[in-house]
């Protein structure tokens, strides 16, 4: 649980402030979006003046979670526009589902060097000191467990809206409820937020039935493509220009269709390759956790995780297939 007196002092400097600036990781997922939204609703209902920022677009399927007026470097702004007058009336930096600088480009370093505090609330053991008061309880599944528990300690009201945004943070971070993380506690919080209006299958049919006919067949193209290689362990897949043409379909329909072939019960570790118009190689590698798949991004320039990495090769596709192939023999040989 989360220690009470780390708590209070969370709850006390959020009181005492008027203009708070929230935001959370680079490439924003469910568990940072939904704490986002959840969090937001929950200082202005207690009369804070909120900026919900993110740092980096937040996909279209989890927009619903925040305020549509929440702000998006890039898109609505730049970090140096920000950081140059938007930051100016701000006595309150939080910072959700990240605590270290890298994690929170730029803004994440001004505000740890401000004189205002930095909340950080989180569940990662990475951390760099980067909050002056750190709500971290790495034994939490989710972000969106902690902002429940900080509401539900405080006697905050959770509406409808904040329900389904925190259900969605703590279900996404567990898999649904099938990984290994959903205990007791993810079980506790997920109730409680049913029981504030949160619907679990309206929500999952929003997220996860929720494909284009046009991205089915883009998938069945990706699956076509399909070879195992060292026992059956390794997946390979790729996707060709003419694949989208054909279907459709662009770039962003390619989320998370890498995991497909992890339904494998063999596949230890997979990539899937995408032909990019400028000629380049998109290159996303996923791993069970056996295989350390941000080392090899590594070694063509990219990074990530253990677990999920990224990197971009040079084509033509025949000659990166057989560069990534390669790269990961020494690992099953
Ligand atoms: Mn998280």
């Amino acid at each position: 649980m989360l220690d009470p007196t780390l708590l209070n002092e969370a709850r006390k400097l959020i009181l005492a402030s008027r203009r708070i600036l929230v935001t959370t990781h680079v490439k924003p997922d469910g568990d940072a979006a939904g704490s986002m939204g959840g969090l937001v609703d929950a200082l202005r209902a207690l009369g804070k003046e909120v900026a919900p920022l993110f740092l980096s677009a937040v996909p279209h399927w989890y927009e619903f979670l925040v305020r549509p007026e929440t702000q998006v470097i890039g898109r609505d702004l730049s970090m140096k526009d920000l950081l140059q007058s938007g930051t100016r009336d701000i006595d309150l930096f939080i910072i959700l589902d990240a605590n270290s600088c890298n994690q929170v480009p730029d803004i994440g370093a001004f505000a740890s060097q401000s004189d205002k505090p930095v909340l950080v609330v989180d569940h990662h053991a990475t951390s760099d000191g980067l909050g002056s008061l750190e709500l971290v309880d790495t034994g939490a599944a989710a972000t969106g467990v902690l902002i429940y528990e900080l509401l539900t300690a405080s006697g905050w009201e959770i509406t409808e809206h904040m329900a389904e945004a925190l259900f969605v943070a703590i279900a996404t971070d567990t898999g649904w409820f099938q990984f290994g993380n959903a205990d007791s506690r993810v079980y506790r919080a997920a109730a409680a937020l049913i029981e504030a209006g949160a619907q679990p299958a309206n929500l999952y049919a929003a997220l996860y039935q929720n494909f284009s006919y046009a991205r089915f067949m883009l998938t069945q193209a990706m699956l076509n493509t399909l070879e195992l290689h060292f026992e059956d362990q390794f997946a390979y897949q790729h996707i060709r220009r003419a694949d989208f043409e054909q279907t459709d379909t662009e770039q962003a329909d390619t989320e998370n269709l890498i995991n497909e072939c992890h339904r494998i019960a063999s596949v230890r570790a997979s990539v899937l390759l995408v032909e990019l118009e400028d000629g380049r190689i998109r290159c996303s590698l996923r791993s069970r956790g056996s295989v350390d798949v941000s080392k090899i991004a590594q070694a063509f320039g990219g990074g990530g995780h253990q677990m999920a990495s990224g990197t971009f090769l040079d084509g033509p596709l025949e000659n990166a297939k057989q560069a990534i192939i390669e790269a990961f023999r020494p690992y099953f040989e």
